[in-house]
């Protein structure tokens, strides 16, 4: 008797969910999650080859929120092919249409500024056709020595413009934020950029290619190799549909005056 009720009761809960889901048939949807509490990298689906122990693992003395984050140090012999250096984690990965959006915010740390330029986030499509990088985040040293600047840029590894940068302070957490409107057609596609709280970018801009599928590693990438040993913390990690889900955080310098 009391089972026959228990699922009477689960067949109404069923019912009643399907009911909500079609009355908001574009609910919000959380695509991807890394906040490194599970104190692992269980959160994501897979690490880069070559690494050894220490170089990706959870961190508890460095951490934007919780007990956990995720440090990536990059080291000579991390090597992806004869071009490239990886230390990364598989991250968010999207299924996308023209003029379809996604929405991702992470918090990003350095103890020490970069000695070469890292890439540390990039959206790249998956074949078919081909591999795809369409856009990169990087930090670099200034040529003059006087500090780190950030970077953003479209086409493989930002070859296709430079669209936003700006100077990037070592010992802090920082939040980026983005919504990247994917269209082939440079005159549709759009990529807003939120820094520490602050809407930085705004702009049209080709976002995509023929690929469908597009995935993000988020850790430390360089082309070519080089032997500086570089630390990156990656904490809050967050791929959703909606702007409101990424919580960008507003700041006292992000506010109006
Ligand atoms: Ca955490």
């Amino acid at each position: 008797m009391q089972q026959t009720a228990w699922r009477g009761g689960l067949g109404l809960v069923i019912l009643l969910s399907c009911a909500l889901l079609q009355l908001n048939p574009a609910a919000a949807e959380i695509l991807f999650k890394a906040d490194f509490e599970t104190g692992d990298f269980r959160q994501f689906s897979g690490k880069s080859k070559n690494i050894k122990p220490g170089h990706i693992e959870v961190d508890t003395d460095v951490v934007h929120s919780g007990k956990y984050a995720g440090r990536f140090t990059i080291h000579e012999d991390n090597v992806f092919n004869a071009r490239q250096l990886r230390v990364q984690a598989n991250g968010p990965k999207v299924t996308v249409k023209e003029g379809s959006d996604t929405f991702v915010s992470f918090y990003m740390y350095m103890n020490e500024a970069p000695k070469d330029r890292d890439n540390f986030f990039y959206w790249e499509g998956s074949p078919p056709p081909r591999y795809n990088n369409v856009m990169t985040w990087w930090v670099e040293p200034k040529k003059d020595g006087s500090g780190t600047l950030i970077k953003y840029g479209t086409g493989n590894l930002g070859r296709k413009g430079v669209h936003w940068e700006a100077d990037f302070s070592v010992g802090q957490w920082h939040q980026l934020g983005m919504h990247i409107h994917w269209s082939e057609d440079p005159t549709q596609g759009n990529v807003k950029l939120w820094w520490d709280g602050a809407l930085v970018l705004d702009k049209k801009v080709q976002t995509k290619g023929p690929q469908t599928v597009y995935f993000s590693q988020p850790g430390i990438h360089r082309d070519p190799h080089s032997a500086s040993v570089d630390t990156i913390y990656f904490d809050d990690i967050l791929c959703a549909t909606t702007l409101e889900e990424i919580e960008i955080q507003k700041t006292d310098s992000a506010k109006p005056k």
